[in-house]
Formats: C-alpha cells, sequence, structure tokens
C-alpha cells in the first residue's frame, strides 16, 4: 500500500450509524429513528443541504469532551486501515458550540486523539477549523478568535457548509487574520457553486489548496491558473455521486483532470455516509477503470506533497 495523505475529511461526516445510536444511548439522548435500519434509509441524498440536514441533526449525539475523542479515535483506526499514513481534518466547532457544548470540551476531545495520533496509529495528524460559510463572517470571525484563545493545537482554517449563495469574498476578513496568525487557509470551491468562488477563493482568501474544486472544468482560464501555480484540489469522488454533483463514478471527472495536469488527490469527505473511505474512493476509480497504476502513485505522491506535514515526515512518506 503506497503511503496516503487524506487531506478532506469532516470528523462529523465520520460517525457511523451503530456508533450514533451507541453515543445517544450512552448520553440518554432520544433520536428521531425508529432503528439502525430506518437511520440507514435516510442516507439517499439529493444534493449537499439534504446530506448536511442529516448529518447535523446526528451530531446532536455528540456532549462530552469523550465522544468528540471517541469520534477521533474511530476514524483513525479506520484511516491507518486505508493506508492513510497523514491526515488532516476539518471540525466545524459552531455547529457544537450553538448546541450548548463548550468549545473546550470539543477541541480537547478532537485534539487529544489527533495530538497521539502518530505513536498511537502511525499517523501523523493537524485539526483545520472550519466555517459554516452559511452561518455568515461575523460568526466565522468569533470561532476564529475563540478557538485562539483556547491555544488548543490547530494547523488551519476551512470554509464548508452550503456553498452556494455563500461565496469565499464574504470571509475576506477572517482569512486574513488566520493568515495573519500563520495558519494554513483552505476553503470549499466549485463543488456545487460556480468556477468564480474558485476564483475568489484563489484570489481573495488565498488558499493553498481548493476542496473539490471539480466545476474548474468549465472554466479554460482557471484551470490553466491551477494548473501553472499546481494549487492541489482534494476530490472526493463518492461524495461527488452521492450529492448528485456528478451522475456515476463512470463519468467522473477525475481522470480529465489528471489528464489536464490539475494538481489532484482522492478523499472521502463524509466517509460514514457516501459509502465508504479512501481506500474505498481508490478502489471504486479503479473498478470503472479510471486508474491505471502511474495514476494511483501521482494520486498518492500528490497527496503527501499537498499537505501541510513538516518536510522531514513528507520526505519520510514519498
Ligand atoms: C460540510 Cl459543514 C460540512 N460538514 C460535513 N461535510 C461537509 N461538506 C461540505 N460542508
Ligand atoms: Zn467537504
Amino acid at each position: 500500500m503506497l503511503p496516503i495523505a487524506e487531506l478532506h475529511l469532516h470528523l462529523e461526516g465520520t460517525l457511523e450509524p451503530e456508533t450514533i445510536f451507541a453515543i445517544a444511548e450512552r448520553n440518554g439522548v432520544e433520536l428521531p429513528y425508529a432503528d439502525l435500519e430506518d437511520l440507514r434509509a435516510r442516507y439517499a441524498f439529493s444534493d449537499l443541504q439534504s446530506f448536511l440536514d442529516l448529518c447535523y441533526a446526528n451530531v446532536a449525539v455528540l456532549r462530552t469532551s469523550e465522544d468528540f475523542a471517541d469520534m477521533t479515535t474511530a476514524y483513525l483506526d479506520r484511516a491507518a486501515a486505508a493506508g492513510v499514513r497523514h491526515a488532516e481534518v476539518f471540525l466545524n466547532p459552531q455547529a457544537h458550540v450553538e448546541r450548548g457544548v463548550p468549545l473546550r470540551d470539543v477541541m480537547a476531545g478532537v485534539t487529544g486523539p489527533l495530538s497521539e495520533s502518530l505513536r498511537t496509529h502511525g499517523v501523523s495528524s493537524g485539526l483545520i477549523v472550519a466555517f459554516l460559510r452559511d452561518e455568515g463572517e461575523e460568526s466565522a470571525m468569533a470561532t476564529l478568535e475563540a478557538v485562539l484563545a483556547l491555544d488548543a493545537p490547530f494547523i488551519g482554517v476551512g470554509l464548508d457548509s452550503a456553498e452556494v449563495g455563500h461565496p469565499p469574498s464574504n470571509f475576506a476578513r477572517v482569512f486574513e487574520r488566520a493568515r495573519a496568525e500563520g495558519l494554513h487557509c483552505v476553503a470549499h470551491a466549485g463543488e456545487e457553486g460556480p468556477p468564480s468562488y474558485i476564483w475568489e477563493a484563489l484570489d481573495v482568501l488565498r488558499v493553498q489548496r481548493i476542496d473539490h474544486g471539480i466545476r474548474c472544468l468549465e472554466d479554460d482560464q482557471l484551470v490553466q491558473r491551477l494548473v501553472q501555480d499546481q494549487v492541489p484540489l482534494t476530490v472526493c469522488p463518492l461524495s461527488n455521486v452521492s450529492l448528485k454533483v456528478v451522475n456515476s463514478i463512470a463519468s467522473h471527472p477525475l481522470p480529465m483532470m489528471l489528464e489536464r495536469g490539475l494538481k489532484v488527490t482522492v478523499n472521502s469527505d463524509d466517509p460514514a455516509y457516501f459509502g465508504g473511505y479512501v481506500d474505498d474512493n481508490f478502489d471504486a476509480l479503479m473498478g470503472a477503470g479510471h486508474l491505471c497504476a502511474a495514476d494511483v502513485a501521482t494520486l498518492a505522491r500528490n497527496s503527501i506533497d499537498a499537505s501541510f506535514a513538516d518536510p522531514s515526515r513528507k520526505r519520510q512518506l514519498m
């Protein structure tokens, strides 16, 4: 197994149905589902929003730092088995603080297992604090200030949730502030949103990677820019099919993206919801005949190179 880095993974999207029920039970939280099968029957999405509604209803079971730690450890277990040797994971603190969970508990729960992950799992890791773009810039800025004040370790900021109607340029000041703090900057753009959102993420937010970015193919000048600057795109094939961003794995544009010289990586996004972890994403692409051995090697190398791992760790994994 070639060492890979996973760079586009939402911890909230790693809660498996069984875990949702188990944590609900332990916390005395009443779930609006009759049983596991009833919950599983709801994993058919029409678009990004329909997924977000279910995912963020389910995270209501998370109440204590132990819950957040268990979620993080379960992901590390599964990621290590998938061949992941470095992981940069998103967390959306707003979603939990708004439900009354103290930010310090959220951050302590997640950063505990991450800080030990190299020793416990052979997976180096970093946390990216992501902002719910539909909650606006003021809320994002308050969240950034609050996590900075806690001095819990995190390596960067991201921008996620409902894309259309919430362009990256709305968050210029938050990303400026994050950069001034020495944080890495990434943003979801060009999943459901137009190519102009990718331009804004690059030129206004000055991000180092684009999460998804597949709609860049609609704009030749944008492709040229992304190729020229070798801006990494964290592509999530099973997510794209599940959220109906593309029709099928067979028609996924990843082969075209590689062919055009874009710096593509393969990631799982929300693996508990979209049919699998990063290894399952590779398997799906291979099954569709999309990847030769050289492509797999390129994708693996891209993921390490596009990561924010320190140079000595990158050399170790290349
Ligand atoms: C997302 Cl806020 C959030 N959580 C999980 N997955 C996502 N994809 C886009 N936004
Ligand atoms: Zn995502």
